[in-house]
């Protein structure tokens, strides 16, 4: 990385990691920067990046931090041609500062030349299975079975480093589909941060910025097409502001080639009934997470309509389920919503 190297800011920014995360990584790990000039900081090469760099790949994949460690240690150095410098990393030779360095604008991306040495230093094939909870004060809880994937987000989650977070979701949901992704990799996580801020009264940050990354992952997946009317409304409840189960149905259906409206949070009960009489849906999916968003009247006011909808369907632990009306279906998990959805619309 030419004369000067990355400071520790540029390098995690690079990285789309925080800098305390480089510190531990050094400190604990060995994956230091090691270029030094007498009376300057420490940078870090080409080389040295292209560690953080496989560093940063298996742990948000979910491998343990030592072992990755030891993996990205054991990687090729990139062949001699990818240590010239690219423009967007050097910094500028009036201003070698770190605070000046650190200053400068990250690249717009991973820069082709790391990207390629990093691709070359791929996933030993030879790797060893990753097991065991996932342990420390700062954890999400898993159990001891969770999947290999829902360790890397939640880890992901933790350092609230979004790109991993959308890089790790992104690749379950093209490899295994929506739905197993939602059930194995996405709900484990959630559930356990949720279990987290209860105990805790913290890690609400985390909580939003893991439902961003899943919205977005969910908002990815390719929409049937246009031309093809959306049959199915799926809305949250009153003032129900948990909405990620509805965008996990949504995405799921349009897998499967159903496209469907979704209102997302909060839909008062009047714009529900506004937006069922101007698009007639044949099948209403209604979302109450809370019991407090759970109001039975809401469903019943759809069902009153002069023109219901064939299938008024209840999701989600909120609603009273012995107190729903006879003609209201109830949903208990992603894939018989899925089923139900998609025959009611055909
Ligand atoms: C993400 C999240 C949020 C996000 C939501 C973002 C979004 N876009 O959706 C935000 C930050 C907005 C949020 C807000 C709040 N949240 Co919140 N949140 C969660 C979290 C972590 C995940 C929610 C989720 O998606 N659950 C879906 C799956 C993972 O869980 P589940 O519903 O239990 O799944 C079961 C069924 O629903 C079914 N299922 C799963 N998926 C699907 C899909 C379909 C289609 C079907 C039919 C069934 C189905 O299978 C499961 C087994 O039965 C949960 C933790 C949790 N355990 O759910 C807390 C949680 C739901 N939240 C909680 C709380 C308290 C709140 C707030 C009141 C916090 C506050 N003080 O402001 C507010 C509520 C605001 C409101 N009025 O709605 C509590 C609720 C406790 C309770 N039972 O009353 C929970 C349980 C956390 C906790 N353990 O304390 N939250």
């Amino acid at each position: 990385m030419g004369v000067d190297g990355l400071s520790a800011g540029a390098a995690a920014r690079r990285l789309g990691v925080a800098v305390t995360t480089l510190r531990t990584w050094h400190q604990r790990y060995g994956l230091g920067p090691s270029r030094h000039e007498p009376g300057h900081h420490r940078r870090y090469t080409v080389e040295d990046m292209v560690r953080l760099q496989v560093m940063q790949r298996l742990t948000a994949q979910g491998v343990a931090p030592a072992e990755a460690a030891a993996w990205a240690r054991r990687s090729p150095a990139p062949p001699a041609a990818d240590l010239a410098v690219p423009p967007a990393v050097s910094t500028p030779a009036t201003n070698t500062s770190p605070s000046a360095a650190d200053a400068s604008p990250p690249a717009a991306d991973v820069d082709p030349t790391l990207a390629a040495s990093v691709a070359a230093a791929s996933l030993p094939a030879d790797l060893p299975a990753i097991g065991g909870p996932a342990g420390g004060g700062q954890a999400i809880p898993l159990g001891p079975r969770a999947d290999p994937a829902a360790r890397g987000l939640a880890r992901a989650a933790m350092r609230l480093d979004g790109p991993s977070m959308r890089h790790i979701l992104d690749q379950a949901i093209a490899g295994r589909g929506v739905i197993p992704t939602w059930e194995h990799v996405m709900m484990p996580v959630l559930i356990g941060i949720g279990e987290r801020y209860e105990a805790t009264d913290r890690f609400v940050e985390v909580e939003h910025l893991i439902s961003r990354s899943i919205t977005e992952a969910f908002s990815a997946v390719p929409r049937p097409a246009r031309e093809l009317a959306p049959r199915a409304l799926l809305a949250a409840a009153d003032e129900e502001q948990h909405t990620l189960p509805l965008e996990a149905l949504a995405a799921a259906l349009a897998e499967s080639g159903v496209p469907s409206r979704l209102l997302g949070a909060r839909v008062p009960p009047r714009a529900l009934l506004d937006a069922v009489e101007r698009t007639g849906p044949a099948v209403v999916v209604l979302w109450s997470q809370l019991p407090t968003t759970g109001g039975v009247a809401q469903l019943q006011s759809l069902l009153d309509l002069p023109h219901p909808p064939v299938v008024v369907a209840a999701a989600g632990p909120g609603w009273p389920t012995a107190d729903l009306p006879p003609e209201v279906t109830p949903l208990g998990d992603l894939g018989g919503a899925v089923r139900v959805v998609a025959s009611a619309c055909v």
